[in-house]
């Protein structure tokens, strides 16, 4: 058993693409333990990409990500984080795997509609970015 973030970023959120998101989740076992809609301030969306702050991109990527809500979420199951990053598609949608949901959604290589930590270390940092032990339900 294994746990790991999800985002639907804003432009998820925007398209009215939720539930779209959590349909695929569920057809693949993927249970929902925590769940929130959030805002993020410029501030947050810095510190949770800290890791991505000398790359080009980290201005647009924390304002874009800062630009609406987004629903977070901890996913639980067996090999949680490989088989969610399988769900999303790479990063650049345009080499997204057919039928994923960056494929079948993503408009940019930045708005691409998810996010899902990438490693066990990272999924620890990312859930307890956002939730606290008692919003996890085990
Ligand atoms: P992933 O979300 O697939 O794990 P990361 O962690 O490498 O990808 O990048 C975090 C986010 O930064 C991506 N989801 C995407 O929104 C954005 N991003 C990554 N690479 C680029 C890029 N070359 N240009 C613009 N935005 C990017």
């Amino acid at each position: 058993m294994e746990r790991t973030l999800s985002i639907v970023k804003p432009d998820g959120v925007a398209r009215g693409l939720i539930g779209e998101v959590v349909k695929r989740l569920e057809d693949n076992d993927l249970k929902i333990a925590a769940m929130k809609m959030i805002h993020m301030t410029l501030a947050q969306a810095e510190g949770f990409y800290a890791v991505h702050k000398e790359r080009p991109f980290f201005g647009s990527l924390t304002e874009f990500m800062s630009s609406g809500p987004c629903v977070v979420m901890v996913l639980e199951g067996d090999d949680a984080i490989a088989r969610y990053r399988k769900l999303m598609g790479a990063t650049n949608y345009k080499e997204a795997d057919p039928g994923t949901i960056r494929a079948d959604f993503a408009t940019d290589i930045e708005k691409n509609v998810v996010h899902g930590s990438d490693a066990p270390e990272t999924a620890a940092f990312e859930m307890g970015y956002f939730f606290n032990s008692f919003e996890i339900v085990g």
